[in-house]
């Protein structure tokens, strides 16, 4: 028999993914929580039926939304993850010598006790002493809080359902409040195939929240498209133009496969349909 877990991307354009077992599935206040044992892809983490995370590919998306905000930032020292329960984030931003405390603010506590069961390798920071679980809303802790993170994350799921405030600019610019002088923001901001609306939104967003925005990509296989922006606002510091040699000294205390001082610099180039995309 052939078990297959399939994904509507867009609304015509559907992944399918050969699964070996179901390992969870329940159904919370706020999604359906699955965890898929699949054929090619490791395991993987399916929340209303939208894959989040597979063990074989996840790496290429948590290090481009952690590393690129972090090396942005001259020091960072306190970051916030929204969202983001599997703790992929969390695992990354640990990686800098610098980082004192690493919050998560997860709406879901599902989501994060399905992951430190299934999936222990993407939750492996969850555990570690400068981290810090908030089981809450996080567009209500972001409104709450003041001058206090260096870098915030938003690893959100798609604009739908809980995560929908997330891409508003109400959320951005108390984003911008959370942060201190020189902090930096990023959200992912989805396909600029199919998503192009979303992206623009969080780019004008971003443009009326802090004195930088910029766009960057990188490659995730399994998410629509496999081409994926990332949307960063910051507020001292231009994120499109790293000094390489900062960069170079600073890498060679974070083990990375995805990320590095190279694919850093590049990933603010962008192809010219997103380029003409974002200047309209
Ligand atoms: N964040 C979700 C990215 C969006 C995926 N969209 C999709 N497959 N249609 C992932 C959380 C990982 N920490």
């Amino acid at each position: 028999m052939q078990l297959w877990f399939s994904e509507d991307q867009t609304r015509h354009i559907r992944i399918s993914v050969r699964i070996k077992a179901v390992l969870h599935r329940e159904t919370t206040p706020y999604q359906e929580v699955m965890i898929l044992d699949t054929v090619e892809l490791g395991r993987m983490l399916v929340l209303d039926d939208i894959i989040q995370v597979t063990e074989h590919d996840e790496f290429c998306y948590h290090e481009m939304m952690s590393h690129v905000p972090a090396f942005t930032h001259p020091r960072p020292r306190r970051a916030l993850v929204v969202g983001g329960g599997d703790g992929g984030c969390v695992r990354e931003l640990l990686k800098h010598p610098t980082i004192e405390q690493v919050d998560l603010c997860e709406i879901d506590e599902a989501v994060v006790r399905a992951c430190r069961q299934y999936l222990p390798e993407v939750a492996a920071g969850l555990d570690d002493p400068r981290c810090r679980i908030l089981i809450q809303d996080g567009i209500a802790y972001v409104k709450d809080c003041r001058d206090h993170y260096d870098v915030v994350v938003v690893d959100s799921t798609d604009p739908i359902g809980p995560a929908v405030g997330l891409f508003d600019e109400a959320f951005y610019r108390a984003a911008a409040r959370a942060l201190t002088a020189d902090g930096v923001f990023v959200a992912q901001t989805e396909s600029p195939f199919f998503f192009q609306d979303i992206l623009l939104r969080a780019r004008r967003n971003a443009e009326a929240s802090f004195a930088h925005a910029a766009l960057y990509w990188g490659v995730v296989p399994t998410y629509p498209g496999g081409f994926w922006t990332y949307t960063m606002g910051s507020k001292t510091v231009d994120p499109a133009r790293p000094d390489p040699e900062a960069l170079a000294r600073r890498a060679a205390a974070v083990k990375t496969r995805y990320w590095s001082p190279e694919v850093h610099r590049q990933a603010f180039v962008l192809p010219p349909f997103v380029r003409d995309l974002v200047a309209r």
